[in-house]
């Protein structure tokens, strides 16, 4: 049960949300949840993106025409009947019909067409930067800033649109556009925890996200990572990348409190109760360095339970997590003690939310 309407739906509507289906792993069930309101225009927001990161990830195209294509990207998706046929990856047969996404994306309110644009105009610049950039290319992101910078500009620019298109829709906290760095926290623990798992198939397609700033506190070079002579020295590097990560939990858990809608609610909460699932499933996990680890399915059933009912219900999910990592947590690893009270900070600021008497 979802609240499309598919008897009111135009051809090129339905389309889109075939594409939805199509290209989104987790996040075609929560969006078609949305409240009618932000259904259409969160769908959209979601297949241009979607649309710029085919662009991105395909090695296949030449770095100029990449950088170029990025860049442009806000002007295309304006030009009637657009398409694109030159993507070999997975999803693009997106690019190859954009232009029904381009037909409906006319037909919304301007302020919602407003924030897609702007997104896009700021994640196409940012993808292009890091892309024609040739340290990053030659040994990858170097300092921590940089890798902020470089989540920033693919997943902190999506909270800033998501918030404002909730502000605007009053399904969320006016408060929230005062607060720029609670949706940023949003932002970033999602994709930090996306590129701590995809580490190995990253490297296998030619790039590297880990900053040097930190691995290299662990490996004297990149491929030792790998290297099951260095396993040891691996998993505390990834120890200290989820450290890292972990530093955004508590502004993930107040940026939630301020959801005045239940689907939106749902739709911000279960990708962080995923993520904070992940983090822990990766933990102390040597798996990470041959491929993809994925959370059970029971898991990934339950905090979906709880993701949909309140804040105290999401904390809960990751008061669990947490403790999890917490028993993992080895003395030999260099940030045993950065990790041990980086766990507690979180419990207590769970504590403080909820106190239980
Ligand atoms: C809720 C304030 C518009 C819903 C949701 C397509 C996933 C794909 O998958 O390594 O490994 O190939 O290439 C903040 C989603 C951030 C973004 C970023 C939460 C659009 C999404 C395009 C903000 C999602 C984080 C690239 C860029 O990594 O991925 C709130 C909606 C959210 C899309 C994600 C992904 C980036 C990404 P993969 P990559
Ligand atoms: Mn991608
Ligand atoms: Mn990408
Ligand atoms: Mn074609
Ligand atoms: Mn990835
Ligand atoms: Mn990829």
């Amino acid at each position: 049960v979802h609240s499309r309407d598919p008897s009111k739906e135009s051809e090129t509507a339905k389309e889109c949300f075939r594409f939805l289906n199509l290209t989104s792993r987790s996040f075609a069930a929560v969006i078609q949840e949305l409240n009618p309101e932000l259904l259409l225009p969160i769908s959209l927001f979601y297949l241009v993106l979607r649309g710029l990161d085919t662009i991105e990830d395909d090695m296949t195209i030449p770095i100029d025409q990449k950088v170029q294509l990025l860049r442009s990207f806000h002007k295309n998706m304006e030009i009637d009947g657009w398409q694109f046929h030159e993507s070999n990856e997975k999803d693009k047969e997106l690019l190859e019909k954009f232009d029904v996404v381009i037909t409906e994306l006319k037909k919304l309110k301007p302020q919602y067409y407003n924030v897609i644009k702007d997104v896009t105009i700021k994640m196409g610049n940012g993808m292009a930067d890091y892309a024609q950039n040739d340290e990053v290319i030659k040994n990858g992101v170097q300092s921590i800033d940089d890798y902020e910078l470089y989540c920033h500009y693919v997943a902190g620019l999506v909270g800033e649109g998501l918030t404002r298109l909730f502000v605007e829709s009053e399904l969320g906290n006016p408060k929230l556009a005062e607060r720029p760095s609670l949706t940023e926290s949003m932002g970033q623990f999602l994709q930090k925890t996306n590129i701590i798992r995809d580490i190995r198939e990253d490297w296998e397609e030619g790039r590297r996200w880990y900053p040097k700033e930190i691995w290299s506190r662990h490996v004297d070079k990149w491929e030792d990572l790998f290297d099951p002579k260095h396993q040891a020295k691996a998993l505390n590097c990834i120890s200290d990348m989820i450290l890292d990560a972990l530093k955004h939990a508590e502004e993930c858990l107040f940026y939630m409190a301020g959801m005045r809608d239940q689907s939106a609610f749902n739709f911000v909460a279960i990708p962080q109760g995923m993520a904070i699932a992940t983090l822990e499933c990766m933990f102390r996990n040597p798996d990470v360095l041959k491929r993809n680890v994925k959370i059970t399915k029971g898991d990934a059933c339950q905090i979906m339970m709880e993701c949909t009912q309140n804040l105290f219900t999401v904390c809960e999910v990751f008061r669990k997590y947490i403790r999890k990592i917490q028993k993992k947590n080895d003395p030999r690893d260099p940030n045993y003690l950065n990790i041990s009270v980086r766990c507690a900070k979180i419990e207590q600021f769970i504590e403080t939310l909820y106190p239980r008497q």
